[in-house]
């Protein structure tokens, strides 16, 4: 049987690579613990971005419904499985993108919606999933997409159900950048190599800062802005950032 999770690694980008196409890679324990020992490999300070991704025509489509007969406690399952993988990709310090490669449903949504940037094959649809089961939006699925979307239309799609496309989900906001399927691991790769060779602190404070906001008054913001800054500024990035910017070429940027 092949891995249910699947990593490789390219330069500095890590691909994690849900593996269990036939099920559109739906999420079973052996895809709950791949995923969780890929996101513990991300945290190697020699992986400066992350790409998350699916094998075949699904990227996830959640929760995987015939192992969900054997979870006797719906909360101990998701607290358990889903929580730390969650947040661990909150708490990554580099970004992570989600190469949405084809359908997103239910907790798969919520998946991609965790990452830090979702970029969409032509071929990707967005299916809430949950409500078509009769369920709430879970895996953070609630807070995520009230953030990317706003409540009405968060509510909207995840009471109704509707399908959104990878052009509607454009529209929406959801993902940032929709790719004809013959390009999109092209451009995958391109953008990943981009993210890499950034001022990896930087952005990984910048992650920080706007997860913070989200939940902070305006004082907070300022304070934290000015703790996170003097952290900036004590990086080889930020003192190579200048130096290239003096001396009018480009930076090369080390992740420190
Ligand atoms: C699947 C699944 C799946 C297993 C497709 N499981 N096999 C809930 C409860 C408990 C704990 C924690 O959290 C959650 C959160 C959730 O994630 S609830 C939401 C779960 N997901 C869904 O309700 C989505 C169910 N899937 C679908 O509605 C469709 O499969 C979509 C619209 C995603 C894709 O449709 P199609 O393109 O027509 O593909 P398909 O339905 O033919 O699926 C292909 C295969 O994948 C098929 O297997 P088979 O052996 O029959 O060929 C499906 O059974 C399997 N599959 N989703 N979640």
């Amino acid at each position: 049987m092949s891995d249910p999770v699947l990593t490789s690694r390219a330069g500095s980008v890590l691909t994690i690579t849900l593996n269990r196409p036939d099920k559109l890679n739906a999420l079973d324990a052996s895809v709950h613990s791949g995923l969780r020992a890929a996101l513990t490999e991300a945290e190697d300070p020699e992986v400066r971005a992350v790409v998350l991704t699916g094998t075949g025509r699904g990227f996830c489509v959640g929760q995987d419904l015939n192992e969900f007969a054997d979870t006797p406690d719906i909360r101990d399952a998701l607290r358990g499985r889903y929580h730390p993988n969650i947040l661990a990709i909150r708490t990554l310090e580099k970004p992570v993108l989600a190469a949405v490669n084809g359908v997103a449903a239910g907790a798969g949504l919520s998946l991609a919606c965790a990452c830090d940037v979702r970029i969409a094959s032509a071929d990707a649809t967005f299916v809430p999933g949950f409500i078509g089961i009769g369920l709430v939006p879970d895996a953070g699925g609630a807070y995520f997409l009230e953030r990317l979307l706003g409540a009405p239309r968060a509510f909207e799609l995840m009471a109704s159900g509707r399908r959104l496309t990878a052009q509607e989900a454009l529209e929406w906001g959801l993902v940032s950048e929709v790719v004809e399927a013959e390009r999109f691991e092209a451009r995958i790769g391109e953008l990943a190599g981009l993210w890499s060779a950034a001022p990896t602190r930087g952005i990984a404070l910048t992650k920080r800062l706007f997860d913070e906001a989200e939940r902070s008054t305006l004082q907070e913001t300022l304070q934290l802005e000015a703790e996170l800054q003097a952290e900036a500024t004590s990086t080889a990035d930020f003192a190579e950032g200048v130096a290239a910017f003096l001396e009018k070429r480009s930076p090369n940027f080390s992740g420190r």
